[in-house]
This record gives structure tokens, sequence and C-alpha cells, in this order.
């Protein structure tokens, strides 16, 4: 296990008697802790709005709001809801704390209490939530690495075909309509032979940006792989992506690029289709977008067909 430093955490104790939190704030003072009060559940809930916690000393019996009111009510709040809670409480009803571990606690000390096993206690959770909170992260991160294409940010063709395959039985169960551009950078090469492949990579991730701005939130954008990239638009007919792709080409006409003191314009070849719905695999409707792309190259490129 990493190692563990008590500076590092924050612990907030709550309790409506004011001697109480002294006592129980010197000895995680004592241990090096940083610590913070709350005289009360109401208190509890202003500061829990100005600091972030790393774990919650709880009292059980306290007027207003009950120790066990407020462990609810925190648990119930998404913001809240992964800060480690602990009672510290002078109820010996068992029964009683259990209803506690219901609500979410981790554990309770029951007072009087004996410091050396507080803090013991205190140190395993933190330890635990950290361990748990690295795991959390990782697994975001492995999520983020195999579903985002890592030079521009956005969705990769692995995410694409997911996200297009959930959309086609959304499509058959509520009859709705989607659409599909594909997209590839004219004459990309000569691009990267004139500016050099970095710059290269650039007005990748500018035509990104450029794409980004014009798409709806429901909208997937994804590079497929090179200069090409696909957009699938839920909800969407036709004429909808028709009008995006005309709108998507007079916004790249009029943008210019300024990189290392050069001026790069771009333009784009797009392919268009719709989902029939009697007809359709996924794969049909996006390989009839790859074949008008392919139209749309053999046509002059800087166009959409359908
Ligand atoms: P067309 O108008 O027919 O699409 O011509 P094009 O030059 O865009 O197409 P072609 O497929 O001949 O060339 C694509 C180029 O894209 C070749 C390849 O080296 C380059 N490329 C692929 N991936 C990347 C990348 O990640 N970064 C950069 N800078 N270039 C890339
Ligand atoms: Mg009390
Ligand atoms: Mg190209
Ligand atoms: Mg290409």
């Amino acid at each position: 296990m990493e190692s563990f430093n008590p500076e590092n955490f924050l612990i907030l104790i709550v309790d409506d008697i004011s001697q109480n939190l002294k006592v129980v704030g010197a000895v995680f003072d004592q241990a090096g802790y940083g610590t913070t009060f709350a005289l009360g559940g109401q208190q509890a809930l202003d500061r829990l709005a100005v600091i972030n916690p790393d774990l919650i000393l709880l009292d059980w019996m306290m007027p207003e709001i009950s120790g066990l009111e407020l462990c609810k009510k925190l648990k119930a709040n998404p913001c809240y809801e992964d800060i480690p809670i602990i009672f510290l409480t002078a109820n010996h009803d068992t029964d009683a704390l259990l209803e506690a571990f219901k609500y979410g606690a981790i554990d309770y000390v029951t007072k009087p209490f004996h410091a050396p096993e507080l803090l013991a206690r205190v140190k395993t959770h933190l330890q635990l939530k950290s361990a748990q909170d690295r795991l959390k992260k990782a697994l975001a991160d492995i999520k983020t690495l195999a579903t985002t294409d890592p030079l521009t940010g956005v969705f990769n063709r692995r995410f694409f075909l997911e996200f297009a395959q959930k959309e086609i039985s959304r499509v058959h169960r509520y009859d709705y309509s989607l659409s599909t551009l594909m997209l590839d950078v004219d004459h990309f090469k000569q691009i990267n032979d004139t500016y050099g492949h970095n710059i290269g990579d650039e007005v990748l991730k500018f035509l990104t940006q450029v794409l980004l701005k014009i798409i709806r939130k429901a909208d997937c954008l994804a590079r497929l792989g090179g200069e090409e990239f696909a957009i699938l638009l839920p909800q969407t007919p036709l004429e909808g992506a028709e009008e995006l792709a005309r709108r998507i080409l007079q916004v790249l006409r009029k943008s210019e690029l300024n990189l290392a003191g050069k001026i790069i314009r771009l333009t784009l070849s797009i392919g268009v289709s719709s989902y029939q719905v009697s007809e359709d695999t996924i794969e049909e409707s996006l390989k009839r977008a790859d074949r008008a792309l392919f139209a749309a190259k053999n046509q002059g490129r800087d166009r959409f067909v359908i």
C-alpha cells in the first residue's frame, strides 16, 4: 500500500456539543490530520457546500437533524455519497446502529472511545477509500483509452461502431430516423508533404474543433482513421444530414488556419446516408455513406453526395 500521510486528509467532525468537538478534534490534530468542525447537522451541510472532507465522523444523537438522518441525506446526494461516514456514538443499541450500515455508514465507534482504536479505524477506511479512488480513476482512464482517438480527443472507430449499433436498436424500437456523414479531408497528403506531418496533425485537431462546434450534443463524431471522420446523427432524417453537410462545407470554406506563419485552407468530401429500417444493417448504411464519399471525391471534392 502507498505510504500514508495524515496531513493529506481532512476529517469533518460533526457533533452538537462543542466540548466533544474539541476532544475528538484534539485526537486527530495530534495525529497530524487536517480537521474541520460542524456543530450539528445543519452546520455540517453548510460546511460541505464549501469543503471536501475525506471522511466524516458523525455524532448519533443531535437535535434538529439526527446523525442517521444526516447520513441518509448525504448518501442520497451524488456530491457526497462517496465520503466515508463513521458514527461516533454513545448509543450501544446494536439494532439501531445496524440501521446506519443500511444507510451507507462504513463503521461506528462507541463513546467513550479509545483514541488509538478510533485512529486505527479512520486510517484503515481512508486507505481503503484511496485504493478505491485509484481503481476508479484507472478504470476511467482505460475506458477513455479504449473509446477515444488520442490525437483529436474525439471517439475512435470502435466506439463509433458500438454507438451506431445501439442507435439502430432505438431506431427499430421508437421509429427514429438516423443518418451518417462520412468525411475525408481533400488532398491531405499534399498538406503533409508541403508543411510536414506535425502541421498535418494540427490540421486534424483544428478540423475536429470546427466540427464539434457545428454538430449537436447528441451527435457522435469519431475519427475512423487517418484523415477520415464520421458523424452519426440520431433522430435526424436525410434532409437534416444534408443540411449539416452543407453547413460544414460552408464553414470550412470560410475558415483559414494560421499555423507557423502559414495560412492553410482545407476542404472536405462528404458522403451522406440515412438508415433505412426495412433493408439496412448498420454496416450497409455506413457502406452507402462510404460509397457516396467516394463519389464526392470523383466528382471533384469539396462537396457532399447522397
Ligand atoms: P484525397 O483527396 O483523395 O482524400 O487525397 P488525400 O491526400 O487526402 O488521401 P490519401 O489517402 O492519399 O492520403 C492520406 C494521407 O493522410 C496519407 C497519410 O500519410 C496521412 N495521414 C494518415 N494519418 C495521419 C495522421 O495521423 N497525421 C498526419 N499528419 N497525417 C496522416
Ligand atoms: Mg450528540
Ligand atoms: Mg483524404
Ligand atoms: Mg482518406
